[in-house]
């Protein structure tokens, strides 16, 4: 497909395609700028929030014209509110290796890095951090750093090696340990359910494009809702379906490796049913005053648009956030998403009509209690849709790195979508270079630019709870395998050794402060 259907930070996450439209930042400054385009519709309707400072004249423009100061942080520590839950966030595919152990099941992503040519240096889930074996010590690593509250995800096909059927309890079994563990130090578990390693036979019957995957989802989700018992917790349902969606099954270069654009906007609606029939079973087995709450898991940004691209940034804002926001807490779909304008998620709008059946949309809007909300930067779109580079990027190809859109991230729900309580449950930047470093400022300047963006939109008004830095442990990054590390701690792949980097002293600083103190 065009590479003008392709907008979107997902899609910058596909290998480099010499082909893709982009504007470079010398022609945009030779164009005289940009404007804040989706993320701007807001203050077009009248809406009172600021805009981001332009990045190239230190002065700003928006889609309404009016022009406002570049924030600037106190010169006073930022404090958050008490009880705020400050943790670090991993996932089961990218730590755990032991990918055969105690009856576990193969997933996509172990078909997948099997290929060749998938994953940088032909990386596998094996070992990643060791954590399946290692937990134990893991959980004086956390206690050590502070952390009040602990993110993990449970591996579907530990716990359903074929993803249906009986439960694993020796699966089973490692997450109760791992929970009472994080308990018993006082570090509260956030469970997510599904962080992309869906059981290879339910790929094989159609995986997230076939509907019977959101049923079986419930399923696992019940298991698992039983085993863990009323262990207090934050739930999460779903990680990132975007990315599941437009990566694993538009842009191929995720698992499981498709390239359909109706099989991608199929997976968007499944993987959104089976959050929703997740959230009824949880619902079926929970007080609403047992100290747990459930929720989804979403990466959104502001998406930007270049000069004269405002139609385009409004249609890639649909893709890249109202296609869940709007189901997930309106109970619709937007009506601009899918089709052939730029901006838009090139497939044929009647996959999604096909796809929803009555009653659909009312289960995916089931009540949630909090929202997950994973930021990492923003997009930017030409009048085609193309990606344009706006911001400075990080080693992943596909993060624009920009704090303030982080603010505007944050207060767009509070605006959009009112009374649901926020959790950042991922945020965060890689190390330059593969081997990484120890001595990571930029690392901690990111953090810390991004903890006063989520400080300074709770003093405006967001009911933001808690901030999970991604990640706890340099791990298994998908297609780049073990060539980009994410984490507060460094690991050596070979010796398994730990080693807590410069950020994560800064870290544990800031989570006894309960505050971000200003740079130096
Ligand atoms: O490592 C991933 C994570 O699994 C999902 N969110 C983005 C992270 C960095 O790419």
């Amino acid at each position: 497909m065009s590479h003008h259907a392709r907008p979107t930070e997902a899609a910058a996450r596909r290998p480099a395609d010499p082909s893709a439209m982009s504007l470079d930042r010398r022609t945009l400054l030779q164009a005289g700028g940009w404007i804040v385009g989706a993320s701007g519709l807001a203050l077009a309707a009248g809406c009172t929030r600021t805009p981001s400072p332009s990045p190239t004249t230190g002065t700003t423009a928006t889609a309404g014209g009016a022009a406002t100061a570049p924030w600037a942080p106190p010169s006073e520590p930022m404090a958050f509110p008490e009880g705020f839950r400050w943790g670090a966030a991993t996932s089961a595919f990218q730590v755990e290796g032991s990918t055969t152990a105690d009856g576990r099941g193969p997933s996509i992503w172990d078909t997948f890095a099997a290929l060749p040519g998938t994953i940088d240096g032909g990386a596998t889930g094996d070992p990643a951090a060791d954590h399946y074996r290692r937990w134990r010590s893991d959980l004086e690593l956390m206690s050590s750093l502070g952390l009040g509250a602990y993110r993990f995800s449970v591996a579907w096909p530990r716990v359903q090696p074929t993803g249906s059927g009986a439960a694993n309890a020796r699966g089973l079994d490692f997450y109760k340990n791992l929970v009472d563990g994080l308990l018993e130090r006082n570090i509260h578990p956030a469970v997510t359910l599904y962080h992309w390693d869906l059981p290879q036979p339910l790929q094989d019957a159609g995986g997230w494009p076939a509907r019977d995957t959101a049923a079986r989802f419930a399923d696992y989700a019940a298991i698992v809702f039983d085993a863990l018992g009323d262990r207090p917790a934050d739930w999460f349902t779903i990680n990132e379906p975007k990315t599941t969606a437009y990566v694993g099954y538009l842009y191929g270069s995720h698992a499981p490796g498709l390239t359909d654009p109706e099989a991608a906007v199929r997976a968007v609606h499944h993987q959104l049913l089976a959050h929703g029939l997740a959230v009824q079973a949880f619902r079926a087995r929970r007080a609403a005053d047992a100290d747990a709450g459930i929720g989804i898991a979403l990466n959104l940004q502001p998406v930007y648009a270049a000069i004269g691209a405002e139609a385009a940034a409004t249609r890639a804002d649909a893709v890249e956030n109202r296609l869940f926001l709007d189901p997930v807490l309106r109970g619709e779909y937007p009506t601009d998403a899918i089709g052939k304008l730029a901006g838009q998620l090139r497939a044929d709008p009647a996959a999604l009509e096909t796809a929803v059946h009555d009653g659909d949309l009312a289960t995916i809007a089931a009540p949630c209690d909090h929202l997950g909300v994973q930021y990492y930067g923003v997009t930017a779109v030409d009048r085609s849709g193309g990606n344009v580079e706006m911001y400075p990027k990080s080693e992943a190809s596909w993060q624009q790195v920009h704090a303030e859109g982080f603010y505007e991230t944050l207060t767009r729900i509070r605006d959009d979508y009112p009374a649901i309580p926020l959790v950042v449950t991922e945020n965060g930047i890689p190390d330059r270079g593969p081997d990484g470093t120890l001595a990571d400022v930029e690392r901690r300047e990111y953090l810390r630019t991004h903890l006063q963006q989520a400080a300074r939109a709770i003093d405006d008004g967001v009911d933001l709870r808690g901030y999970y830095a991604w990640s706890l442990l340099d791990n298994f990054e998908w297609a780049r395998g073990y060539t980009q590390r994410w984490g507060l701690v460094h690991v050596d792949f070979d010796t398994q050794e730990r080693i807590a980097k410069d950020s994560a002293a800064w870290y544990r600083s800031v989570i006894e402060a309960n505050a971000v103190a200003p740079g130096e």
